[in-house]
């Protein structure tokens, strides 16, 4: 068998093919970490998968009271019912010590509270590992560019001093960068005005491809022709080139996006968290999902955030109900929309130039438009994932003309991104702008039904309520209840999906996002673009303001007349999202984009009316 790892070379015990086979969906590696493989073998030989699954999930619970009665310094109470309370919420990060505990199904964690969801983390493959260390190669006569940690300077045919780097134009595949701006310079409070409240919504960060991804495929198809594909020119590296990446779970550089999203909001937020308590975060129970939570605390509270927060998991499954993952219970919203239409038109656009190239340097093997966009996200992926070639590469890409010092293969760098031209890589942002706004944004038609039952609670919290009916996919179990979902915090800290985070963008009738994107040319700059929306690591910061009086809309001072005021200010990957265009109520004027809390309220209102969620999520029969 294949396996796509060396345990050994990583300290691991070997685990045997059977456990492998029986265990598809279980990391092969701990991450930080679950069970020693002593421990999983115990789980798995009599039992089904699932029962396994359970018995897992629920073995740090029972770790906790039957072998070791701390965790970071905190004693359960084991008298009392933990029903409504975790105390040891936390994945245990220190099971070595452990290897006497059974694997014992016993356990009194809800499922909410429950960090290590067995069967609902989705596809949790990991790839080759990544030796950047000893395997690059360096130009040594060349200024020495240090990698940080990736190594994204590459030559690209076309890129001028002053042109954005292609990694900041990768749309749903760009490493986090703060956004370029949404039409408003940021302004500071003025004198006597404070945030008293804070909304976040996270997206998860860099991750491997998803299961079924162009990627994989492309994999697929070339591993097929092996023998008969020969590769010359610029893609001769590619004779030796195999696909070898994981499924969906976080990159190193994912966690750090998430690490240092919680250190910026550390920073930025501190005051808004009182240390005597303890508030609930909530994240879905997909493998990335509660890593990125988990890293994004750590970075905001340290490591013994366990003290500070309860993570509250939402299961993530088909027909379930989970605000975080809307789409999981709209069945017309999984569907390929319009999106991936117009995408692929333009796709066939903008890359025909490109197919042709690579089609003359290619024998034994058919390239198709579909292997040309596979390579260019391959760039993507390769740079984050950190895949190595298997042989030294040839001369990189001499016959370009080349605007900075060429850097020869190394990892966390991807031979496929001198590939493309600039103009290529333009084009490739544009694509994922089509593909989302015509599947998840107001081109499509459940594009605001995904989104709004997040809206609602972000509503229900801003009025101090909780939220007893559903006519959304939201959870009422949960949204129902102070325990998970509370209402006395001016910190809440939630975690979601690009597609997600864009449905709740159009869920709140950010208007300024709709607009016709043609797919026969680039339209150029455009404010639905989704490298500035949903980077890995995006975040969109909702903040409350409180001033003495209202602020003028040219920010030249307080009025001087009125009272005390409330503003909305919404806060995209760190610049603002100015909502008097989307709303005029709001007042289009505003130079800062805040708009008055009551207005703003008044304005949001409307807005489940307008997803329609039951009618375009179940029509004709969707719901079956
Ligand atoms: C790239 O930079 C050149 C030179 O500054 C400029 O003329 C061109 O407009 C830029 N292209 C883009 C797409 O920003
Ligand atoms: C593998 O290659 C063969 C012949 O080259 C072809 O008929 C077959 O469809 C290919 N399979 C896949 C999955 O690409
Ligand atoms: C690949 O093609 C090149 C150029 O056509 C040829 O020189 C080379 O021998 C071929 N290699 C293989 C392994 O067929
Ligand atoms: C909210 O109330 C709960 C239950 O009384 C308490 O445990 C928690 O610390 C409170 N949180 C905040 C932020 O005050
Ligand atoms: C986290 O909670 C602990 C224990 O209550 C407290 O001492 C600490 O200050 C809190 N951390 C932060 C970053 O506020
Ligand atoms: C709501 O959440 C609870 C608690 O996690 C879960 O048991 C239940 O299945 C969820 N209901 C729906 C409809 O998703
Ligand atoms: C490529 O396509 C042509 C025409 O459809 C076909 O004859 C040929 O066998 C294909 N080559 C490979 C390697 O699949
Ligand atoms: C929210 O509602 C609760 C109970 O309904 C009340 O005790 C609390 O004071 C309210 N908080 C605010 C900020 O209005
Ligand atoms: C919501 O919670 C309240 C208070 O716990 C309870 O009385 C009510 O029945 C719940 N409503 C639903 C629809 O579950
Ligand atoms: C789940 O969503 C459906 C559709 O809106 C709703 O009818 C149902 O009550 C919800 N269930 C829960 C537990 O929230
Ligand atoms: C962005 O949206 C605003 C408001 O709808 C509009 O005035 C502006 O022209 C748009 N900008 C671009 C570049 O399309
Ligand atoms: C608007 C939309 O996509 N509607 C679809 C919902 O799902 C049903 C079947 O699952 C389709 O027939 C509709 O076209």
């Amino acid at each position: 068998m294949g396996s796509t790892i060396n345990p050994q070379a990583r300290g691991y015990e070997t685990v045997s093919l059977s456990e492998k086979e029986e265990l598809p969906s279980r990391p092969l590696l701990a991450h930080g970490t679950q069970l020693n493989p002593a421990q999983r073998l115990k789980c798995k030989l009599p039992v089904l998968l699932a029962s396994c699954a359970v018995s897992l999930a629920v073995f740090f619970a029972f770790n906790m009271l039957a072998c070791n009665d701390t965790l970071f310094g905190i004693k359960p109470r084991p008298s009392e019912p933990s029903t409504t309370q975790a105390p040891f919420q936390a994945r245990d990060y220190q099971s070595s010590s452990q290897e006497d505990c059974p694997c014992k199904p016993t356990s009194t964690v809800p499922d909410y509270f429950n960090t290590s969801p067995g069967p609902w983390v989705g596809k949790t493959a990991t790839g080759k590992a990544p030796f950047m260390a000893q395997t690059r190669t360096l130009d040594h006569a060349a200024t020495y560019v240090p990698n940080a940690p990736l190594q994204t300077q590459v030559p690209v045919q076309g890129w001028q001093p002053g042109n954005l780097s292609i990694f900041d134009m990768m749309g749903f595949l760009t490493p986090y960068t703060p956004s370029t701006g949404f039409g408003v310079d940021e302004w500071p409070l003025p004198e006597g005005a404070e945030i008293i409240w804070l909304q976040m919504v996270s997206r998860h960060g860099s991750r491997y491809p998803t299961g079924g991804s162009n990627v994989e495929s492309f994999g697929a198809r070339l591993a097929n022709a092996t023998g008969k594909f020969n590769a010359t020119g610029e893609l001769e590296f590619m004779n030796n080139w195999k696909y070898q990446m994981g499924t969906e779970i976080l990159v190193p550089r994912g966690r750090q996006e998430l690490f240092d999203s919680g250190v910026l909001h550390a920073y930025m937020y501190s005051s808004l968290y009182d240390p005597e308590t303890k508030i609930i975060a909530r994240t879905t129970t997909q493998d990335r999902m509660m890593k990125s939570a988990e890293n994004f605390l750590a970075g905001m509270f340290g490591l013994e955030w366990t003290h500070n927060v309860t993570l509250e998991v939402i299961i993530e499954g088909y027909r379930l109900n989970n605000s975080l993952a809307g789409y999981m219970n709209c069945p017309n919203g999984t569907e390929d929309g319009p999106g991936s239409v117009a995408r692929d038109i333009w796709v066939g656009s903008y890359l025909k130039d490109a197919t042709e190239r690579f089609s003359k340097l290619v024998t034994g093997y058919n390239w198709t438009v579909d292997d040309t966009y596979a390579a260019q996200t391959l760039c993507a992926y390769d740079t984050v994932s950190g895949i190595l070639p298997s042989i030294p590469p040839p001369c990189l890409v001499s016959h370009l003309k080349l605007t900075f010092p060429p850097l020869k293969v190394a990892n966390g760098y991807s031979r496929f991104c001198s590939l493309f031209t600039y103009e290529e890589w333009i084009g490739f942002g544009y694509s994922h702008d089509l593909q989302f706004y015509g599947n998840s944004a107001f081109g499509s038609e459940t594009g605001r039904a995904v989104g709004i039952g997040f809206q609602q609670e972000v509503l229900a919290r801003l009025q101090n309520h909780t939220i007893a009916y559903s006519e959304t996919q939201l959870n009422t179990t949960l949204d129902n209840n102070t325990v998970t979902f509370p209402l006395n915090q001016s910190l809440y800290l939630d975690f979601s999906h690009d597609t997600n985070i864009i449905s709740i963008l159009t869920a709140f009738g950010l208007t300024q996002f709709e607009q016709d994107l043609p797919t026969d040319v680039y339209p150029g700059d455009h404010n639905f673009t989704v490298s500035h929306i949903t980077p890995f690591g995006a975040r969109l910061d909702i903040e409350i303001i409180k001033t003495p009086k209202p602020v003028k809309a040219d920010r030249s001072g307080y009025e001087d007349q009125g009272e005390e005021t409330k503003y909305v200010h919404f806060v995209l990957n760190q610049r603002t999202v100015p909502l008097g265009w989307s709303h005029p109520e709001c007042d289009a004027e505003r130079v800062d984009g805040w708009c008055e809390f009551e207005t703003f309220l008044k304005v949001q209102e409307k807005m489940p009316g307008l997803a329609k969620y039951t009618e375009v999520c179940f029509t004709k029969g969707g719901g079956a």
